[in-house]
């Protein structure tokens, strides 16, 4: 069987949603730093492995992934379905939670729109705070808003753990990061919370990275 090897950068929102999957399944998986920072994203090596010069990108199964919820649904069909439920109403669902936060809050704050927010505003890291602050709270309090369904349970999409709840746990880190404003968020933030509580979870944690 070949070696299942995640490349990733420990503050990318993307891996870290990767992380958390790859601990609930218990899978033996080794990281590769890829250094944002150093633009190692960007280098032939990296770009190889994804044309597209980002992070998370998964070696399994013998083929190279890169789309983090993609990669999670191909995990979810491949090993036992532990990520969705097993009603279309409920996979609808925990697809419609996890994109309004990977493809509505994520793209507009990765790393190169922040930087990019801050170069046209004259270097301004004042204007790059503001932004990410905007864009993440606005998106987290439409979160929430989603949330107040009865199909939301101990965590987002009834009583254990799913996909909506991995893209959960990284944005709330990244926003706290930010300082975003969650005031208006009691619901997720108690959800996020109960989800680091919990060992795979906890395991995936920036913190815990191999930097
Ligand atoms: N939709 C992609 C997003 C991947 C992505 O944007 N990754 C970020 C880190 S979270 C990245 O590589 N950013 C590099 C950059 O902004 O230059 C996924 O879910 O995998």
């Amino acid at each position: 069987m070949s070696e299942t090897v995640l490349y990733d950068y420990w503050r990318s929102s993307a891996s870290y949603r990767l992380r958390i999957a790859l601990h609930m399944l218990g899978a033996d998986f080794r990281t590769v730093p890829i250094d944002l920072l150093a633009k190692a994203h960007k280098s032939q090596e990296h770009l190889a492995r994804n044309p597209q010069g980002l992070v998370p990108v998964l070696e399994i199964d013998g083929h190279v992934f890169s789309q983090s919820l993609a990669v999670i649904e191909y995990l979810d069909e491949t090993r036992g379905g532990v990520f969705l439920p097993r009603d279309p109403v409920g996979r609808q669902r925990v697809r419609t939670l996890s994109y309004a936060i990977a493809m509505e809050i994520h793209p507009i704050c990765n790393s190169h729109v922040g930087m990019h927010v801050m170069a046209l505003a004259g270097d301004s890291e004042e204007a790059r705070i503001a932004w990410m602050q905007k864009f993440i709270g606005e998106g987290m309090a439409a979160f929430e808003r989603l949330l107040d369904s009865p199909a939301t349970g101990v965590f987002c999409h009834g009583d254990r753990p799913t996909m909506a709840d991995i893209c959960l746990v990284p944005q709330v880190y990244n926003a706290r990061r930010w300082n975003a404003d969650l005031s208006v968020c009691p619901r997720l933030v108690d959800i996020a919370d109960r989800c680091a509580g919990l060992e795979p979870f906890a395991a995936a944690h920036p913190d815990k990275v191999v930097r």
